[in-house]
Formats: C-alpha cells, sequence, structure tokens
C-alpha cells in the first residue's frame, strides 16, 4: 500500500495534467483521516473522460441533435388480438422455457439517491405493502420465490447500489435473513461516480476534502455490470437474459414469461414495457421512432407540442409511456462495455444546486444552480439495439412507482394500487371484496408474491372461499 505522501504526489500529477490540481487546495489544513479520504474521492473520478466532457458537456451545452422524424412506434398490446394470440402463447412458453434453464437474472437499479421521498435509506428498504408493512426489496425477494415454486428454478438476482447506500443495502439484507434467499444468490456491486462540475469546468469539492461526487445515472449500470464482474458470473452460469427494474415499483412483475418470450421470439437485444400516459405531461419518458430508430424521449426534453400531439381519432399520439422495465441481453451488455468498444452511451448535463466550498474553505450553500452534473440514462441503449420491441402492460397491474413523500406516486398512491389490484385478483377467483362509499376496499389486502404471482396463478392456488370483513385487513402470504 503506497503511503498518504507517495499517494498525494501521484494524484496531484494527474489532477495537474487535467487542470484539476484545485482539487487539493486546501491539503494543509486536513487531518489524515480527511486526506486519505479525499484520495479515495480523486480515485473514484476518471479523470481523462472528465476532461472530454467539460469541452463537450460542461463549459457549454453539448450541442442538441435535432431528429428529422419523430414518430409513435408500433408497440405490442397487452392483450394479443385474434391474430397474435398464437404468437403470445408461443411466446409464454419460450419465457417459461427460459427460466425453468435458468437463463433469466433479476436485475435491480438501486443506486439513486431517493431525495424525492426524503427517506434516509436505500429505497429498497422503505416498507410499502398495505398489510405487513413489507419492503421494496422483500417484495421483489418473494417474487423470486413465488417465481421459483412456480416453474421450479430461482432466477439469481443482481442489485446495483451506489456508493452511498451500499454497505447500508448489504446490512439491510443481512438483518432481514435474505429475505429466505440465501446470501450467495444475491450480487451487489457498486456503479460508477461522476463528480459535479462548476461551470468553468472545475471538479466541485462539496467540503474541504470531499468531492462532490454522485451516481453515474441508471445507464452506468450497464459499464457496472462489467466492471464488477456481474457479466463473468452470469456467462459462468449461463444466465443469459437480464430482467431489470427500478427499486421504486412495487407492482412490478420481476420475471414475466410473456415479456421474456417475446423477447426471445424477435431476436431482441433490449425490449421494453410501456403503459398508456395518463395525462399529457406525465413524469415518463416517451417510445417514439426518432429518424426511423425507436428510442425514449425522457418527459422533460419532450417539446411540449408533441407531448399533446393527438391523432385524427382524439387518442394521444405519444401515448406509449416507459416505465423502465427491459429485457436485455447479456450478450449485447458485454458488446456495448467490451474494451475499445465504439459505441457509448450519451451523458445528460443537469444543472443543480450542490454545497460547496469558497476559495478559503467556507461553506457554500447555493440558492439557485450552481453546478453540472452528468449521468446516462439506460434507455439510450435501445436506439443501439437490434430489434428492440415495445411491449404495453395495464398500469394497474404493473406500475405504480415511489417517488414522492406525499401527492401523485407516493406511498399512499402505490398502497392504494397494491390493494386495488389484490381486490381485482381475488373479485376474479369469485371473491366478494366489500367496498366502501368511495368504491374503494372496505380494508386492507395483500397478496404476498411468494403467494401468487399473477391472477391466473392465485386461480391455481386459492381451494377455498374467501370471506372478507369490512375493516379486517386481509392477508395471503
Ligand atoms: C425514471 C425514468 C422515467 C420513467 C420513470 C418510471 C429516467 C431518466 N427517467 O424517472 O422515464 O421511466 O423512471 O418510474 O430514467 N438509479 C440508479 N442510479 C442512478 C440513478 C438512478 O440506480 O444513478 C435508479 C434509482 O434507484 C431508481 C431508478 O434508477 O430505481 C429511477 O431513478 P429516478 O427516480 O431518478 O428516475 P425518475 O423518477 O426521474
Amino acid at each position: 500500500m503506497p503511503s498518504l505522501s507517495e499517494r498525494y504526489r501521484a494524484a496531484r500529477e494527474e489532477l495537474a495534467r487535467f487542470g484539476q490540481e484545485h482539487v487539493l487546495a486546501f491539503w494543509d489544513r486536513l487531518a489524515d483521516s480527511q486526506r486519505a479520504q479525499l484520495l479515495d474521492d480523486i480515485g473514484q473520478i476518471d479523470l481523462a473522460r472528465c476532461a472530454a466532457l467539460v469541452e463537450t458537456h460542461v463549459r457549454r451545452k453539448p450541442a442538441v441533435h435535432v431528429p428529422a422524424s419523430i414518430e409513435p412506434p408500433d408497440v405490442f398490446p397487452a392483450d394479443p388480438d385474434a391474430d397474435r394470440l398464437s404468437l403470445y402463447q408461443e411466446a409464454r412458453r419460450a419465457g417459461v422455457a427460459a427460466i425453468r434453464a435458468g437463463r433469466v437474472a433479476a436485475f435491480t437499479v438501486a443506486g439513486g439517491q431517493g431525495t424525492r421521498l426524503g427517506f434516509a435509506g436505500p429505497k429498497g428498504a422503505f416498507a410499502i405493502s398495505p398489510v405487513r408493512n413489507a419492503t421494496l426489496f422483500q417484495l421483489f425477494a418473494e417474487s423470486l420465490r413465488g417465481v421459483e415454486r412456480r416453474y421450479g428454478c430461482r432466477p439469481r438476482w443482481y442489485i446495483m447500489t451506489s456508493l452511498t447506500n451500499h454497505d447500508q443495502t448489504l446490512q439491510f439484507f443481512a438483518e432481514n435473513g435474505f429475505f429466505g434467499l440465501s446470501a450467495d444468490e444475491v450480487f451487489f456491486f457498486r456503479q460508477g461516480q461522476m463528480p459535479a462540475f462548476l461551470p468553468d469546468g472545475r471538479i466541485a469539492l462539496t467540503e474541504m476534502h470531499r468531492v462532490a461526487l454522485s451516481p453515474d445515472g441508471h445507464g452506468g449500470s450497464l459499464r457496472a455490470l462489467a466492471s464488477s464482474g456481474a457479466l463473468e458470473d452470469m456467462r459462468r452460469r449461463g444466465i443469459d437474459v437480464i430482467s431489470y427494474f427500478q427499486v421504486d415499483n412495487p407492482l412490478v412483475r420481476v420475471i414475466d414469461p410473456l415479456f421474456i418470450g417475446l423477447h426471445l421470439l424477435n431476436g431482441s437485444e433490449m425490449s421494453s414495457k410501456a403503459v398508456h400516459k395518463a395525462y399529457d405531461t406525465e413524469r415518463v419518458g416517451v417510445f417514439c421512432l426518432i429518424d426511423g430508430r425507436l428510442g425514449v424521449i425522457e418527459y422533460s426534453d419532450l417539446p411540449n407540442e408533441l407531448a399533446k400531439a393527438r391523432n385524427p381519432d382524439g387518442s394521444r399520439r405519444f401515448d406509449a409511456g416507459s416505465i423502465a422495465i427491459h429485457i436485455i441481453d447479456r450478450a449485447f451488455v458485454e458488446r456495448l462495455t467490451a474494451p475499445g468498444a465504439t459505441v457509448q452511451l450519451p451523458w445528460h448535463r443537469a444543472e443543480k444546486k450542490v454545497n460547496t466550498v469558497d476559495e478559503q474553505g467556507r461553506a457554500v450553500v447555493p440558492e439557485i444552480p450552481n453546478a453540472v452534473k452528468l449521468e446516462m440514462f439506460v434507455f439510450d441503449a435501445i436506439p443501439l439495439a437490434r430489434n428492440p420491441l415495445v411491449l404495453y402492460t395495464h398500469r394497474q397491474e404493473e406500475f405504480s412507482p415511489v417517488k414522492n413523500a406525499d401527492g401523485v406516486d407516493s406511498p399512499a398512491t402505490a398502497k392504494r394500487d397494491m390493494i386495488r389490484r389484490a381486490a381485482r385478483w381475488l373479485e376474479s377467483c369469485g371473491a366478494t371484496v366489500p367496498r366502501g362509499a368511495d368504491g374503494e376496499p372496505a380494508m386492507p389486502l395483500e397478496i404476498s408474491p411468494a403467494y401468487a404471482l399473477d391472477v391466473e396463478d392465485l386461480h391455481e392456488r386459492l381451494h377455498e372461499p374467501v370471506h372478507l370483513t369490512p375493516g379486517r385487513p386481509f392477508l395471503l402470504a
């Protein structure tokens, strides 16, 4: 292990090469522990990559490519029409066969900071289920156990964390006995970090001994899958299909045979699920054909006239909202991340408020955005994929994210949607669900995904009639 002063000299030389030596400006005022921390932070930064990005994305806004055409794409319907009935049946069979053969893994991106929710821990540790208060991570683990019960094979689980929540996430799993999974079935890895930049291109410090680092976006997951050894781990185990989802959606169908099967039959490298947008300005990316290639335009980048555009029959023209659920081929990630790969996900620039220090080392808390952050988005891989497809799913069955402390996309709406879904499934199995004057079920309802993965699963499992009493929580687990 090199000494602190050796590390300092090496870091100073490297920073100077890229005009970033100010990062060490307060060195003389730091305690040794702070010095070590600062050098660790510097070690996280790919300075050569940052130097190029400073020129293209920080000092100026990146050149925007204005597409010649933006059209709505073809999307597979959630329920097959007569023409597609046999395709969907075949796809389901192909998906089940891939799951049974151990080819499919679950992959959760959980590196985000959950600032909007105002929850301090890793978001997956947020308690959300209506009866048991089960956490998001617990529900996903139970889904995997449900898949094993139903298809005879438990998919391996990859979880991407970030530097800030990695240790807490591991500890949370350990404290909870891995929710009935074994510790070696879950592969945790950290995503990369990017520094925030001041408008002149200098790397920002949040304290005299801390670089302003934050996760490099969920698009960083592709690179992190490669650099962490996760891809290699998959290869060794014969896993070639990755079921990607975000940590914030308790309704997600973690492993979906139909979706997997359509992806395989279509020879796709990356497939996506969509919902019909709830309203024009909903905060979800929108699937579009951009100059003939499928891609997603993030809500904040979608011109208002396109968000509001209508078809002749009055329906919304750009209506396929991205819910960040994908099937990704392992080989596709390998191709994008191989040494010397020529394609690379674009960086998105955001101007943010970042606490910094002034030249004397005094804390500066900005009132307006003072720094530039750069992130990659995973959906930018879609235009690079062979035969990408989009499948609609029913929002009420599969999408109710926990983003905000209250209002839309909050714990309250996610719980409500979990209860509504359980009520629909129970009613479809012949139960009578008492409802209040507002039409909502008159008691909290919860069906663990370990008990039933979907309504067909519930049909097969429920052999006794279910009796529900207003005000009495009801649980199937
Ligand atoms: C995301 C999508 C949006 C829509 C919506 C559905 C983007 C840019 N927008 O919006 O189009 O699909 O989700 O819910 O993706 N994460 C990481 N590392 C990071 C950043 C994020 O792991 O560096 C994870 C995070 O833990 C979460 C997910 O990615 O699971 C989404 O992040 P977000 O909440 O910032 O995305 P949001 O709500 O802006």
